[in-house]
């Protein structure tokens, strides 16, 4: 591949050096993200709430793409620095040409649909990659005047994967751990991406690299073993590419208890009792995502037109609110899924609608977050039937915002990451559409017993794996990460 980079440290990591920074559990937190959350903004999200909560314990920095970008003509690189609390939020602006290789173009032209599955989706020939690559390497430039010598930095998703290669390029020392909150798809899939070999040997140059299932663990381990020769080292430890990585899933959760504090709010509690009111003689299905081709909502649409076709004792009563939330428009497979949705929502609709119902609530917008778990509490079924997904934190959010005497039924996809962890969850393959309305039936009628029984084995669960769980899993296995001598 031309103009291919791999950075490796200038020097290697001497005894001394590794002493210094073995204690990577004490040293100042530094995250780095493509967006960062302001944390002294409440409901900013679970991750953002996870993330700012690390960072605020320890104290730390959070580096990142401000979110703007340049003036007209402008170059990329004004840094913006901000603190609050304890906390720093160093922020690059970036030129509009920056912007639309490495975000709009490599990251989700390339990256996201390929690491979904998607190749038909994918465009590899826009020249995005360059773009890709001169973004890192200003990130590692502008990150690396502000790191101190006992940072342990954690590099979050698909956006800046060779982030921690430019770092090294640098002289950067510090332990850097990334996580992957997408899926890593198998081997002959990733090999499409004509410069695969590049981003796997980019990740190398991290001391952990935490995956969402064990799945993805399987296909990065055989993709290296395949491809590079890896040679595995043991205790989760590959070789390639004359340097070792720690591979390990960690599966992402949610914040348990900022979700039930949420549930306790009064716009939730309302929109519960709203819905409740309302439906008081149906059956509330909800799907909540954002409006994404890998979530598979048009597959549900019709998975849920067929069990009013097959199961009529369904019709005048199931109905289905679809909250889909804007998310890159512009980009043409976005724009497609859009319309293929209307299209769906008003066939349905149309077939089996009556003067006062209509069995699909399409709502194309994005919902207040203090209103998410008054919506999952109102669903007696929720349909989180993505084709892939890297974990899939609605799955989470719905289980945690149920009555525990009185719970809803989960059915989930089994392409999700959580299905590893929610087996008590009606798991149903999204492609065959008979199989996912049979199960949706089944979800409709289960009894009261097990549905109590199938809500407590997932709580535990959703409760046992939490974010706070996962933040401290990914942080010690990055301080025990072995470094190569
Ligand atoms: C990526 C990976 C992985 C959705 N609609 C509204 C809204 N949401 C919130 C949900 C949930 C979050 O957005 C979506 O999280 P997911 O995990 O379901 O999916 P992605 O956005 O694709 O996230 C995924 C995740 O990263 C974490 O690692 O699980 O696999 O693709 O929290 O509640 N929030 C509000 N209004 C909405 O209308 N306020």
């Amino acid at each position: 591949m031309s103009g291919e980079r791999f950075a490796t440290p200038k020097a290697p990591l001497g005894t001394a050096a590794r002493g210094l920074k073995a204690a990577a559990g004490g040293g100042r937190l530094v995250v780095v993200s493509n967006r960062l959350a302001d944390p002294r903004k409440p409901a900013a999200g679970g991750l953002a709430v996870a993330v700012g909560e690390a960072l605020a314990t320890s104290g730390g920095l959070w580096f990142g793409w401000s979110g703007k970008t340049a003036d007209d003509g402008a170059p990329s690189g004004h840094l913006q620095v901000q603190h609050a609390g304890k906390v720093t939020l160093a922020t690059l602006d970036l030129s509009r040409d920056d912007l639309a290789a490495y975000y709009d173009g490599y990251s989700n032209r390339v990256l996201w649909p390929v690491f979904h599955y998607r190749l038909d989706l994918a465009q590899f020939d826009d020249g995005h990659f360059e773009g890709y690559q001169r973004v890192n390497r200003l990130f590692a430039q502008k990150l690396l005047p502000l790191l101190r010598a006992d940072d342990v930095i954690w590099v979050h998703d698909y956006h800046l994967i060779p982030l921690a290669a430019e770092l090294r390029a640098l002289g950067c020392e510090q332990r850097i751990g990334f996580f992957l909150h997408i899926p890593l798809p198998p081997p002959l899939i990733l090999a499409a991406i004509p410069a695969h070999e590049w981003l796997i040997r980019s990740l190398f140059a991290y001391d952990l690299v935490g995956l969402q299932s064990q799945a993805d663990v399987a296909h990065f381990t055989r993709y290296v073993q395949d491809e590079a020769g890896a040679e595995d080292l043991g205790r989760d430890h590959l070789r390639a590419f004359s340097r070792q990585v720690c591979v390990r899933a960690f599966p992402i959760g949610i914040d348990v208890e900022e979700f039930s504090a949420l549930a306790d709010t009064a716009e939730s509690i309302d929109t519960r009792d709203t819905l409740r009111e309302q439906y008081a003689k149906r059956q509330l299905l909800v799907g909540v995502d954002r409006l994404d081709y890998s979530k598979g909502i048009p597959q549900r649409l019709r998975a849920f037109g067929r069990l009013l076709a097959n199961y009529p004792e369904n019709r005048n009563s199931a109905t289905l609110i679809q909250v889909a939330t804007p998310t890159r428009e512009g980009v043409g497979a976005y724009d497609d899924i859009r319309t293929q949705l209307e299209l769906l929502a008003g066939r349905i609709n149309g077939d089996y609608g009556e003067l006062d119902w209509m069995p699909v609530r399409y709502i194309h917008r994005t919902l207040a977050r203090k209103r998410l778990p008054g919506l999952y509490r109102a669903g007696r079924v929720a349909l989180v039937t993505p084709l892939r997904d890297g974990m899939n934190l609605v799955a989470k959010e719905y289980v945690a915002a149920q009555d525990p005497a009185d719970p809803g039924v989960l059915v989930l996809s089994r392409f999700t990451g959580a299905a590893e962890q929610l087996r008590e969850a009606l798991l149903v393959n999204p492609y065959d559409t008979g199989g996912t309305a049979e199960m949706i039936q089944r979800a409709l009628r289960m009894s009261h017993q097990e549905r109590v029984e199938r809500h407590r084995a997932l709580m535990q669960r959703v409760r046992e794996f939490d974010v706070h769980w996962w933040r401290k899993a990914f942080l010690t296995a990055l301080a025990e990460a072995q470094r190569a001598g």
